[in-house]
C-alpha cells in the first residue's frame, strides 16, 4: 500500500449552522427549553446537495460553549446522513469542529472553526421583520462550503475516494 505521489484529491463538502428564533406558530418552544433560549439552531457537516461523505469521513467532533451541557459532542457517521447536531440557546459563539477521516486514509484529524450566527446583522428592523414573517421564518443560515484535499493518497484509499 503506497501513496499515489504527485496526486492530490478533492472532496467538496457544505460546513455550518442554521438557526431559527422561536416563535408560537413556526417554530414552538418544546416544554423543559430553559425561558431564556431565544432560539434552535443546527450545526452541521454535510456532502453538497447531501451527497454522501461518510466514504471519507468516519466522525465529526463538535465543541460547543462551555456553557452547555455536555459541550464536547461526537457524532458518528450514518452513511447517506450529515453530520448534524440540534441544540437551543441564546447566544453566538465559535463552533470547533474536528474531521476525523476513515482509517484508510491515515490522515490525521483536522480543526475548522465556524461562528455560530443567530441573528440577520447589517439588515434594518424593518427587513428584519420581513424576513421574521417571510415564507422561511427568520432562519439565518450560515453556511460555508469547502473541499477536503487528500495529498498522496494511499492506493487503498484512493480506490475508495473513486469507486464512489
Ligand atoms: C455571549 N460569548 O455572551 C457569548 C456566549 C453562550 C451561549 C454565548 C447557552 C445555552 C444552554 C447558550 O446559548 N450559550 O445553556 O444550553 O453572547
Amino acid at each position: 500500500n503506497k501513496r499515489i505521489k504527485s496526486l492530490s484529491i478533492h472532496r467538496p463538502f457544505i460546513y455550518g449552522t442554521t438557526a431559527r428564533p422561536f416563535d408560537p406558530l413556526r417554530n414552538p418552544k418544546p416544554p423543559g427549553i430553559p425561558d431564556d433560549h431565544t432560539h434552535s439552531w443546527e450545526v452541521f457537516v454535510k456532502g453538497v446537495d447531501d451527497t454522501d461523505i461518510t466514504y471519507w469521513l468516519r466522525r465529526v467532533q463538535f465543541k460547543l460553549h462551555e456553557s452547555i451541557p455536555n459541550h464536547v459532542r461526537v457524532v458518528d457517521a450514518v452513511p447517506g446522513k450529515p453530520f448534524s447536531l440540534k441544540e437551543t440557546g441564546w447566544g453566538e459563539f465559535e463552533i470547533t469542529i474536528r474531521l476525523y477521516y476513515v482509517s484508510e486514509s491515515n490522515e490525521k484529524p483536522q480543526t475548522l472553526y465556524h461562528h455560530l450566527r443567530l441573528h440577520p446583522y447589517g439588515r434594518t428592523e424593518e427587513e428584519k421583520e420581513e424576513m421574521k414573517n417571510g415564507p422561511d421564518g427568520g432562519v439565518v443560515k450560515s453556511w460555508n462550503y469547502d473541499e477536503q484535499i487528500f495529498n498522496e493518497p494511499y492506493e487503498s484509499f484512493y480506490e475508495i475516494l473513486t469507486s464512489g
